[in-house]
């Protein structure tokens, strides 16, 4: 049975989407980022990056959610589009933008906008700018056709549904007016059952909540070393 390694941030919940929608049998076992889970050894030999989600299917260790979304849609064949070269070269491209765009902005935007000790307008304003640049990309396209690669539902919309479900949190209240077709997008998949069991897994487990210095320690290690 896979083992999935996960804790109810974004990352983790889009690999679980993907989980619940294929009815792939998964032993979920929790990594309390909080508590400092990701930097204990045991965790380290899965994922050194110590951050999560991460699986382990039989002798294959996959880390990224990304990376986990891909290798679960090829061994299963399913949420894919098309395997012809024109729709992997799309299929590529809109997960790594996710990946590589969507994914660390929106992140770094809702650091800066809560967690950062100072107040600091320039990073703010860079990544919200970022985040929302990424975001418009993506409801433009979404003007177009029903899903990110046409009319079929695929990872890139469970990698999208991941950050774009937080939006209010990435760029502010109100910050959906700007997204209607991401925010019609988002809805269709946060009502489907598979996204109701994803966003409860975090519920299994009694994860810490509060930000105090122990969690600080484990998150923002950038605080204790400087490097710079
Ligand atoms: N590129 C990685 C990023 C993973 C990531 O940043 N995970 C966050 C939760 S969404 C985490 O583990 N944070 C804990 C920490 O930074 O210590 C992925 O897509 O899986």
């Amino acid at each position: 049975m896979i083992k999935f390694y996960y804790s109810g941030a974004p990352n983790p919940t889009k690999v679980a989407l993907f989980l619940e929608e294929a009815g792939l049998p998964y032993e979920p076992i929790p990594v309390d980022t909080r508590k400092g889970d990701q930097h204990k050894p045991e965790y380290l030999a899965i994922n050194p990056n110590a951050k999560v989600p991460a699986i382990v299917d039989g002798d294959a260790v996959v880390f990224d959610s990304n990376a986990i979304l891909l290798y679960l849609a090829e061994k299963t064949g399913k949420f894919l589009p098309e395997n012809t070269p024109k729709a992997r070269g799309e299929l590529l491209s809109w997960l790594m933008f996710v990946a590589s765009g969507v994914g660390p902005y929106a992140g770094q935007s809702v650091h800066f906008r809560n967690y950062a000790p100072e107040k600091n307008e320039y990073a703010i304003n860079r990544y919200a700018f970022e985040a929302q640049r990424h975001f418009g990309i993506i409801d433009a396209r979404l003007a177009k056709q029903r899903y990110m690669l046409g009319g079929t539902y695929t990872i890139v919309d469970m990698a999208l549904w991941g950050w774009a479900r937080l939006i209010p949190v990435v760029l502010g209240e109100g910050a959906w007016d700007k997204f209607q077709n991401l925010k019609r997008l988002t809805d269709e998949i946060s009502a489907r059952p598979a996204a109701a069991r994803a966003v409860a897994l975090k519920d299994k487990h009694k994860f810490k909540t509060e930000m105090d210095d122990e969690a600080r320690k484990a998150m923002f290690r950038h605080l204790t070393e400087k490097v710079a």
